[in-house]
C-alpha cells in the first residue's frame, strides 16, 4: 500500500507526464515531451541523440500501456498509474524495476553524457515536463546539489529519486526531485 505522502508525490509525478493536461496519459503526451526536448536542445530529428530520447520515452509509454492500462483504453488514468506504481514499489516480483526506470530517466536527462545533471539540464527537465520555471528549478537544484559543485551526480540523483518514490519523511530532499509536489 502506498502511504499518503507517496500517493501525493506520485499523483504529482503523474501530472508531469500529462503534457496536454487532459487528465490521462496517452502516447501523444510522450511524443509531446520528446518534441519539447528536441526543441529545448535544438536536436535534429535524424540525430542519434533524438533517436535515443525518442526511444527511451517511447519504451516508457509502451511499458505503461502494457502494465498500467488495465482497462486497455490506450490511456493511463491516475488510478491505473497509482495501482501500477504501488505494484512496482511493493511487489518483490517487480525486482526493483522502478529503480531501473529511474536510472533510465536520469540518463536521458543527462544530455551531454557527463554522468551528472547540470543546472541547465535540470531546468530543461522542468520545462519539458511542465514542472515549473527556471527560478523554481534553480531554487530546488540548490537544495539537491549537496556539495555545491553545480552538478547532481548520478549517484546522488539515484538516491534522491529513491527518496522520491519510497521516503515517508516529508523533509526528505528527494521529494523535490521532480519539482514542488505540494
Ligand atoms: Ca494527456
Ligand atoms: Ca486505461
Ligand atoms: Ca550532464
Ligand atoms: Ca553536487
Amino acid at each position: 500500500m502506498l502511504t499518503e505522502l507517496q500517493k501525493k508525490k506520485l499523483t504529482y509525478y503523474f501530472h508531469t507526464f500529462d503534457a496536454d493536461k487532459n487528465g490521462t496519459l496517452e502516447k501523444s503526451d510522450f511524443d509531446k515531451i520528446v518534441s519539447g526536448f528536441a526543441e529545448a536542445y535544438n536536436i535534429a530529428q535524424d540525430s542519434e541523440t533524438y533517436q535515443y530520447i525518442s526511444s527511451t520515452y517511447g519504451k516508457r509509454w509502451e511499458a505503461l500501456a502494457k502494465e498500467a492500462d488495465t482497462n486497455a483504453d490506450n490511456k493511463v488514468s491516475l488510478d491505473e498509474w497509482l495501482s501500477y506504481q504501488d505494484k512496482l514499489l511493493t511487489d518483490p516480483k517487480s525486482d526493483f524495476l522502478w529503480l531501473k526506470v529511474a536510472s533510465m530517466f536520469i540518463d536521458v536527462q543527462d544530455v551531454d553524457k557527463d554522468g551528472t545533471l547540470s543546472l541547465n539540464e535540470y531546468k530543461v527537465m522542468y520545462k519539458i515536463h511542465g514542472v515549473g520555471d527556471e527560478s523554481l528549478a534553480a531554487e530546488i537544484f540548490a537544495k539537491l546539489d549537496f556539495d555545491g559543485d553545480g552538478k547532481i551526480s548520478k549517484n546522488d540523483a539515484m538516491n534522491l529519486v529513491a527518496d522520491f518514490y519510497l521516503s515517508d519523511n516529508p523533509q526528505a530532499p528527494g521529494n523535490l526531485f521532480f519539482g514542488a509536489y505540494e
